[in-house]
């Protein structure tokens, strides 16, 4: 087989891979190593001892008892147990239960990377690997092939970068896995090896292209319970090259920044680091001239924790007035990735470096403050008023001034706003004159809050606009994009954001399946290599559930257009066009955890939100499919973020889940390594006879194989 997909060579061996019954007979199991399923670490070695019709029972080597389990779920294991490998598919056996083991073993000796053919598994390690990011690891990994260094994400930023010169072709890594487990980093990885690697002759652009983390980061990730710099947008960073094969400019595509955290965050999480940071970060006369207080002082901060971040070896400088009451008694949270004074600083001079003028930034941190005072407007309501409606609370006159202030509005323009909305009576189909209509309470609050995420966002989009103005392509012939989304999520209770992160990591794993698994066997078709058909969990059912023309987003907009629409209306909609699909509780439960007000109050919004998301995913996997692909499945090791602990049965699920297990029994069966027959003339033609070495190279490998 040819192709170009891999570059290295692999070994695959032809044992079996689980403890199918049919292919082999029951007496040469018995005594077998094994591995059998384990509750809390994946699975556990073992002996067969007994060989029933349906099912073995196993000896754990450790001494604690036997497991019963199917054929099915219980893999050979290899008998020496210490040899790990770089690429799974160098094992005697490949199935689930030696690929978390070599992950395991691999893990503990600090090896956090570990290859299945081309694929790359990054266990995030949770603290800082000596040397792994080093200047002296980005240069060694340049122009080398996969397989000839230690796994690494450089390496299959190398790849991308070889095959993108090879076959003149744009390139797209793409990095996924739940919250958490370290496809930010990753990201951040692979870009500074480009840039150090094949920076252009100035150095601006790289330096810019570098910048747009600590901007991005600042105003669209945030501390959540599973990550404490959660990217709560998704982007697809370009980095564009030139015909030299050097870094040309750059370009951002964002997607999706989560709004609801602006005015709400769950208990222990933080609303979106700038906000930390400008009251830790600015200098006493910005600080004055915003009115800045402490976090616990503000509606929209105080609600998840209030508490700063610092590093760890930082003491605690943040001004003691700027300290709420409870950051004071709960101190910093300690984090070598966010420190919120440092990153203040940090941010002011990337702006700087992207070419954000001084006016630019006052401008920002003008509105930043500006969305912080709006949040703590309140308002109640109007005395002797017979239309119910309400006005500004006058304890938060200050609030309404500042925030005007800072917004650049009237103060009494931005009063009557919030307290009325504007209606245009239509009569017989001809439209009447503006009117305004009070707000109750309620919905003045409502108001309030739906300006404040239309301004966020609005910013974020600017800010995103002028980080890519500072990173022009116009000399490109080519890009490597790097695709970081936020991962998978799922929370007690879920809101629409969820829903969409979601629906887009199922897009994903749909990709990835047709590129990677349903590709690879189209091509043994196509090539007559008689590999058998190998079956794999297709998630086709769940992406139709979202995208056919009665699934849930359809429904949703319908829902949305109707005069009076309810979550319950929708779910019995759903119900009744879907009922195949909602075998599973949980999913069933995501939706009737739904409350009815909050479908009503952003009603429009949500239409619109869902269908721009929507073709915005179809654009981005139109781009994937026109590129090359390269793939990098990052895991979280445990759930409470501490360093090199490894929770086995969490991650076999998320392996399960990133198809991996699906990989191993393609690679079992198929060929896992593949090369150019122009590369095996090379390397072979010294060595043969000069009747054979005269042959084109594709006859040549004919007879050579022969
Ligand atoms: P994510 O992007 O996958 O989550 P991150 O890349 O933000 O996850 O990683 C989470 C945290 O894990 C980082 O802040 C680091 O502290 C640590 N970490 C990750 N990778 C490494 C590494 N290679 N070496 C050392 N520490 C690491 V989300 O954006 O929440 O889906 O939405
Ligand atoms: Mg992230």
């Amino acid at each position: 087989s040819t192709g170009k997909s891999a570059d290295k060579t692999t070994t695959s061996s032809s044992s079996h891979q689980r403890m199918a019954k049919s292919s082999h007979s029951p007496q040469s199991d018995f005594g077998r190593l094994v591995w059998a399923p384990d509750e809390k670490d994946g699975f556990v070695l073992a002996r067969v001892v007994d060989i029933a019709t349906n099912q073995l029972t196993c000896d754990r080597e450790d001494g604690k008892g036997q497991v019963t389990a199917s054929y099915d779920a219980v893999f050979a294991a290899d008998e020496d147990l210490k040899k790990t490998v770089e690429d799974n598919c160098a094992l005697m056996y490949l199935n689930e239960g030696t690929l978390l083991h070599n992950c395991k073993a691999r893990y503990r000796k600090r090896k956090i990377y570990t290859y299945v053919a081309n694929i790359l598994i990054s266990i995030n390690p949770y603290e800082d690997i000596t040397g792994l990011y080093s200047k002296e690891a980005i240069k060694s990994y340049r122009g080398k092939s996969l397989g000839q260094m230690e796994p690494h994400v450089y390496a299959i930023a190398d790849k991308a970068y070889r095959e993108m010169r090879r076959y003149k072709e744009s390139q797209s890594i793409i990095v996924s896995g739940e919250s958490g487990a370290g496809k930010t980093e990753s990201q951040k990885a692979i870009l500074r090896y480009l840039c150090e690697n094949w920076g252009g002759q100035t150095t601006t652009i790289q330096q810019r292209l570098l910048e747009t983390n600590p901007i991005l980061e600042a105003f669209g990730n945030a501390k959540t319970l599973r990550n404490n710099n959660s990217s709560r947008f998704g982007k697809f960073v370009e980095i564009h090259m030139g015909n030299d094969g050097l870094v040309a400019g750059g370009f951002v595509s964002h997607y999706l920044l989560e709004k609801s955290r602006l005015c709400r965050q769950t208990k222990g999480e933080r609303n979106y680091h700038i906000f930390y940071q400008l009251i830790a970060g600015a200098p006493d006369s910005l600080y004055k001239k915003l009115m800045l207080m402490s976090p616990n002082k503000f509606n929209y901060l105080k609600h998840g924790t209030s508490q700063f971040f610092a590093h760890p070896t930082a003491k605690p400088t943040v001004a003691s007035e700027r300290l709420s009451d409870a950051t004071r008694k709960s101190g910093f949270a300690r984090d070598p990735i966010v420190d919120d004074q440092a990153d203040f600083q940090r941010l002011a001079k990337a702006l700087a470096g992207s070419g954000f003028t001084a006016e630019q930034q006052n401008f920002i941190w003008s509105t930043v403050a500006g969305i912080l005072h709006l949040g703590n407007i309140t308002f109640e309501e109007q005395v002797n008023d017979t239309k119910g409606g309400c006005k500004v609370d006058p304890a938060s006159d200050l609030s309404v001034s500042a925030a005007a202030t800072l917004l650049g509005l009237d103060t009494g323009n931005l009063q009557l706003c919030l307290c009325t909305r504007i209606m245009q009576a239509t009569k017989g189909g001809v439209k009447g004159t503006l009117i305004r209509v009070p707000l109750k309470v309620g919905e003045a609050a409502a108001a309030r809050d739906a300006l404040a995420k239309a301004i966020y966002s609005r910013l974020f989009d600017w800010i995103v606009a002028g980080v890519n103005k500072s990173i022009p392509f116009e000399n490109s012939a080519y890009y490597i994009g790097v695709l970081d989304i936020a991962g998978f999520e799922f929370f007690a209770v879920n809101s629409f954001e969820q829903f969409c992160i979601n629906y887009c990591n199922e897009k994903l794993q749909y990709f990835f399946n047709e590129r990677i698994l349903k590709q690879e066997q189209e091509l043994y078709d196509k090539e007559g290599l008689n590999v058998p058909k190998i079956e794999y969990a297709d998630n086709q059912d769940c992406i139709e559930l979202f995208e056919s023309p009665n699934g849930l987003l359809k429904l949703l907009d319908e829902e949305a257009r109707l005069p009076k629409p309810t979550s319950q209306h929708y779910t019995t909609s759903v119900f009744e066009h879907n009922k195949d699909h909602f075998r599973c509780a949980l999913l069933r439960s995501l939706f009737e955890s739904t409350e009815p007000k909050k479908m009503t109050g952003s009603k429009l919004q949500s239409t619109s939100v869902a269908a721009k998301f929507n073709s915005q995913l179809t654009v981005l996997l139109e781009k994937l499919k026109i590129t090359g692909t390269h793939f990098v499945r990052c895991v979280k090791p445990n759930a409470e973020m501490k360093a090199l602990c490894f929770d086995g049965a969490s991650i076999l699920s998320q392996l399960q889940c990133a198809g991996m297990a699906s990989v191993l029994k393609l690679m079992q069966k198929g060929y896992p390594s593949r090369t150019s027959f122009a590369d095996l003339y090379a390397t072979y033609k010294k060595l043969l006879p000069a009747d054979l070495a005269r042959l084109d190279p594709r006859l040549f490998c004919k007879a050579f194989k022969n």
